[in-house]
């Protein structure tokens, strides 16, 4: 088999409700939508989030550095030998989201062609993940009615609430309004997006005390390597590397400097390949690792859930898998649904993303 062709759609569908963070806001899924077209009739398909406040990646530079710099060298090469697609990838630095994009659609080709399901071809290990819920920027009281709403319509007991305001009492407030009002079982846990100092991350561990959070992801900017180190020595809580670690070799050098002890990995900025060598380099060193989310769409969500539910590891936690929720449509023939607080993988050969068609011509925005 061959690789005949790779389109980098772009398309654009509008969130009913925006989600706002300490690093940017989405309101617009302005995403690319990736095909990887082969000479037997199968098609890989993935989605690409681009996050310029995160990444520098806009849906620009992904729809271009995927077709004109990628494709050329990647059309006629076998999509199983995946390793020749990453050198050519290797040989342009940075692109994360787009590098991600390919692999994980190399992946679903491979598992159409081989009939499989992809998280079998991962690890197979379990069927579903459990779904954590991400809460962005508004005011207490109605952090705690969607996540209240979340728990009765969805079965949903774990929020990352993300945080990294000032002044700080505005998290710290909202800490306290959401485990009063959702009690002591529900889990609970903070993502900044490198918007305070350490040492305003320390004051917040401090005012929260008891309230039992379970981690602090990406409390600082992980360049500032020495209040970051003494932040993550002092923290009672694990501090979780993200936008900070999207690849193996990122993830190893904030671990061994002590810049975090705890991973978050995403398959949007990672794909499948390297996801699972970050996976491994932290189960090798016993760290714990979360299913992050890039604000993706349900094709990036089904994407996350099939490498989720693939290992032990990485279905310990709930996945942050929710947020499409929050969009007025997606690609998807057939919904995500979340029931009893998780989502199934697709028992179908690949990654189980179908699109529909109708769909994607209405939102594509390159014609
Ligand atoms: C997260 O976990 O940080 C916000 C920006 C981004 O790239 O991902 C999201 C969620
Ligand atoms: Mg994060």
């Amino acid at each position: 088999m061959k690789i005949t062709g790779i389109e980098a759609i772009p398309y654009a569908i509008p969130y009913n409700h925006p989600l706002k963070f300490a690093s940017g806001a989405v309101d617009t899924a302005d995403h690319v939508l990736v095909r990887i077209h082969t000479d037997d009739g199968i098609t890989g398909v993935a989605d690409a989030p681009p996050r310029p406040y995160t990444y520098g990646e806009t849906q620009v530079s992904i729809k271009n550095i995927v077709e004109e710099v990628f494709a050329p060298q990647v059309i006629g090469l076998d999509p199983f030998d995946r390793e020749k697609v990453h050198a050519v990838m290797r040989r342009t630095i940075n692109n994360q989201v787009a590098k991600g994009t390919v692999d994980v659609a190399l992946w679903d080709l491979a598992g159409r062609a081989l009939g499989r399901p992809v998280h079998q071809l991962l690890g197979g290990w379990t069927d579903s993940m459990r779904v954590s819920h991400m809460l962005g920027f508004k005011p207490a009281q109605e952090l705690l009615d969607e996540a209240l709403r979340f728990g009765e319509e969805y079965g949903v007991t774990t929020f990352k609430l993300k945080v990294g305001r000032r002044p700080l009492s505005l998290d710290i407030e909202a800490c306290h309004v959401l485990r009063e009002g959702l009690g002591p079982d529900v889990e609970l846990y903070l993502d900044a997006n490198r918007g305070w100092t350490a040492n305003e991350a320390m004051q917040v561990l401090r005012q929260t005390d008891g309230l039992r959070l379970t981690l602090l992801e990406e409390p600082c900017d992980a360049k500032e390597a020495m209040s970051r180190r003494r932040l993550v020595e002092k923290s009672p809580i694990p501090v979780v590397g993200d936008e900070s670690v999207p690849t193996a070799g990122d993830a190893s050098r904030e671990l061994l400097s002590g810049g975090c002890n705890a991973i978050c990995i995403k398959t949007a900025r990672s794909g499948f390949t390297e996801a699972t060598e970050i996976l491994g380099l932290c189960t090798g060193l016993g760290v714990d690792v979360t299913m992050g989310n890039q604000i993706d769409t349900q094709v990036g969500s089904l994407a996350t859930v099939t490498f989720g539910a693939a290992h032990e590891a990485t279905s310990r936690r709930a996945g942050e898998l929710s947020n499409f929720l929050d969009m007025s449509d997606d690609l998807l023939t057939e919904p995500i649904a979340i029931a009893d607080g998780r989502i199934s993988v697709r028992n179908v050969p690949g990654v189980g993303a179908e699109i529909d068609g109708e769909k994607l011509s209405r939102y594509r925005t390159d014609r």
